[in-house]
């Protein structure tokens, strides 16, 4: 079975559909728009196909000087599908907008957004065929031709990887939330990790037991399926982030836009070694994890007439207030 075979898929583009569109963005508004190979995915990196990790970074070059910003990644789960292409329709608002809409124009001119289209390629691959595929597809693991193989990219991340002792992830190599063998194992992981400290080189903390809150600009989303949620960190522990006042007032304010419910991340399991951990827990940078609609493989009319449209204020209030994401 190929999902976009079947009526009613259409709409959701394929990765290398995903990518023409971000190189078109480039080929027309040049100023506005540029495409950087971030590191190689798992089966790049072995010679078996798969993809480079490619980062669409949107500002008006023309405007210089230095500007908040802000990370969007997506598909890090390869079947969640509305994903990518919620955040390339957030990519298409701001191009198309610029000179016309005052809010697109005067976000470009003055932020800079960095979006991860397809932060696990190789997987999305996979689940392109119809496969209910989440990890990385490493044959390390698990077995080289097992559809369970891989390591969990959300669970890969060096802080706080493993911090709980097994609860928030998984040791065996089969499991779905597989955490694979060692902090940022994975090339995926090691590219995200290496590109968000180029983001923010001078962030630091809040490490566990820090006194002071983080002060960074600079909000990261990390956008998933499903469950209609807006979550941040920690998400290994029931204690409130450092900045867990002003996380709850903004997740708040995303929630107004896409009606989902706000909540710290631990309140809908453990986890440990996830993307707001590193952002979020090395960096202090705002972190937020979206959990879109109410399935992973979702209509093409439900994502047109609902998570799109909602979704989108919520990505464009994050672009708005990504200089002071702090203040409550
Ligand atoms: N959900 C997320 C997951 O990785 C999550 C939930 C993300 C919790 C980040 C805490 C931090 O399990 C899905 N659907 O993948
Ligand atoms: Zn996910």
């Amino acid at each position: 079975v190929n999902l976009y075979s079947i009526p009613g898929y259409s709409c959701y583009e394929t990765v290398e559909e995903t990518f023409t569109a971000a190189q078109g963005f480039v080929a027309s508004k040049p100023t506005l728009a540029s495409w950087s190979d971030i590191g190689d995915s798992w089966q790049k990196k072995n010679g078996l196909g798969g993809y480079d990790m490619r980062v669409l970074k949107l500002t008006n070059s023309a405007v210089t000087g230095s500007k908040p910003k802000l990370f969007i990644n997506s598909a890090i789960h390869a079947r969640e599908y509305t994903t990518a292409p919620l955040v390339l329709e957030f990519a298409r608002w701001l191009v198309n907008g610029y000179g016309t809409n005052a809010d697109a124009t005067w976000l470009l001119d003055h932020h800079e957004i960095h979006m991860l289209l397809h932060t696990n390629p190789d997987g999305r691959k996979r689940a392109e065929t119809g496969l209910s595929w989440r990890k990385n597809t490493n044959q390390a693991y698990c077995g080289a031709t097992s559809n369970s193989r891989g390591a969990d990219l959300n669970r890969n991340f060096t802080h706080s990887w493993n911090s709980t002792g097994g609860t928030g992830s998984s040791g065996s190599q089969c499991n779905d939330t597989y955490r694979g063998p060692a902090p940022a194992s994975e090339p995926e992981t090691q590219a995200i990790e290496a590109y968000v400290r180029t983001l923010w080189p001078d962030s630091r903390g809040p490490n566990v037991g820090d006194a002071a809150p983080a002060t960074t600009s600079g909000i990261h989303l990390d956008i998933h399926s499903y469950s209609q949620l807006v979550l941040w960190p920690w998400g290994d522990r029931s204690s409130a982030a450092p900045n867990g006042t002003a996380l709850q007032t903004l997740g708040r304010k995303f929630a107004y836009f896409n009606n989902y419910t706000p909540q710290q991340s631990v309140g809908l399991y453990p986890t440990d070694g996830t993307s707001d951990a590193i952002s979020y827990g090395e960096l202090g940078v705002a972190a937020f994890t979206f959990e879109l609609g109410t399935s992973f493989f979702q209509s093409c009319t439900t994502f047109n007439s609902t998570i799109k449209p909602q979704n989108l204020q919520a990505l464009i209030y994050a672009a708005k207030v990504v200089r002071t994401p702090y203040i409550t």
